[in-house]
C-alpha cells in the first residue's frame, strides 16, 4: 500500500516499503498524467539498472524515483541526468562523503588517487515523448544508504559503510531540494557536473552504440555529452569525439 507522507521538498511523496522497481511505478504515474511526485521506498524486489542489469536494492536503501514534465526536447533529457548526479552527490557530501560522479551516471567514492572508486548510487532516466518534446521523464535515483556493504554486489559501498547511517527523511529533501534547484537552473548543472567529476583528465574507454572509444575525457558538452580527446593513428593533431551515451 502506498503511504504519502509530508516532506518538505518539492515534490510530493509517495511512499512503499516494498516495490518491484519505484521507475516502474512511477512510469504508471506518469502516464495517469501525474508530474512533480516522487515513489519513494525503503526496498525495491526487481530494481532496474541500464540496459536491463539488475539493481540490488536491499531495505534500508534511498530508492526514488522522481516524475516531471518539463518543457525541453529529448536531446536534453541527459541534463535531467547529470542534475540527478549532482543533487546525490550533494546530499551524499553533506552527508560526510566524498562522493565524487563518474559520467554519466554514477556516484561513486574514490578509494586512492589512481582513479578507482566504489558505486554508491546511480541514475537511471527514462522517458516518453515525440522527437521534438518531451512528455515525461522518470528520473530513478538509486542510494545505498543504511545497507551493509555484504548486502550489495563487488565494487559497490554505502553511507553507512562511508560515514554511518542518514537520516534518510532528510537526506531524500536535500536531494530533492538541490535536483529542484538544477532543473529550474540547466546551465548551471555542467558548470556544477565539472566541480564533481571524477572521469575528467582521465584516461577513458566508452562502449556505445556506435563502437568503442579510448582516450582521455576532457570536458563534459553543453548537452551533457561526454568529450573525448582521442589520439590519432598517424601522429597528427588529436581528434576529439562527442559521446552522448555509453558505458565508461
Ligand atoms: P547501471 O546499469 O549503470 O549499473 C548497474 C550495475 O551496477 C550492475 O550491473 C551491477 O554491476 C552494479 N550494481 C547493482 N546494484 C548495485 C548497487 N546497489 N550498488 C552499486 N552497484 C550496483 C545504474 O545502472 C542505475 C541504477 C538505478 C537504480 C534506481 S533505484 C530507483 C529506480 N528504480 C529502479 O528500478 N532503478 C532506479
Amino acid at each position: 500500500p502506498a503511504v504519502e507522507f509530508e516532506l518538505d521538498a518539492p515534490f510530493s511523496i509517495e511512499y512503499r516499503a516494498s516495490v518491484g522497481s519505484t521507475n516502474d511505478r512511477a512510469r504508471e504515474l506518469a502516464t495517469e498524467g501525474a508530474a512533480d511526485i516522487a515513489v519513494l521506498a525503503d526496498e525495491q524486489t526487481g530494481g532496474r539498472g541500464r540496459l536491463e542489469r539488475e539493481w540490488a536494492a536491499p531495505a534500508g536503501g534511498v530508492w526514488l524515483s522522481v516524475v516531471t514534465r518539463p518543457a525541453i526536447a529529448p536531446a536534453q533529457a541527459p541534463l535531467y541526468t547529470l542534475a540527478a548526479s549532482i543533487a546525490t552527490a550533494t546530499a551524499a557530501r553533506e552527508a560526510g562523503i566524498d562522493a565524487r560522479i563518474k559520467w554519466p551516471n554514477d556516484v561513486v567514492v574514490p578509494v586512492g588517487d589512481d582513479g578507482d572508486y566504489r558505486k554508491l548510487a546511480g541514475i537511471l532516466t527514462e522517458m516518453e515523448g515525440e522527437t521534438d518534446r518531451v512528455e515525461w521523464l522518470v528520473v530513478g535515483i538509486g542510494v545505498n544508504a543504511n545497507i551493509d556493504a555484504d548486502r550489495l554486489p563487488e565494487g559497490a559501498t554505502s553511507v553507512r559503510e562511508e560515514a554511518g547511517d542518514v537520516d534518510r527523511r532528510r537526506f531524500v529533501q536535500r536531494l530533492l531540494e538541490e535536483f529542484d534547484r538544477y532543473r529550474g537552473d540547466l546551465e548551471a548543472v555542467v558548470p556544477a557536473w565539472r566541480d564533481l567529476a571524477l572521469t575528467l583528465g582521465q584516461r577513458v574507454r566508452v562502449d556505445r552504440p556506435a563502437g568503442e572509444v579510448v582516450g582521455e575525457a576532457v570536458d563534459v558538452a553543453a548537452s551533457g555529452a561526454l568529450v573525448v580527446e582521442v589520439e590519432s593513428d598517424d601522429g597528427d593533431e588529436n581528434e576529439t569525439v562527442t559521446v552522448s551515451a555509453g558505458d565508461c
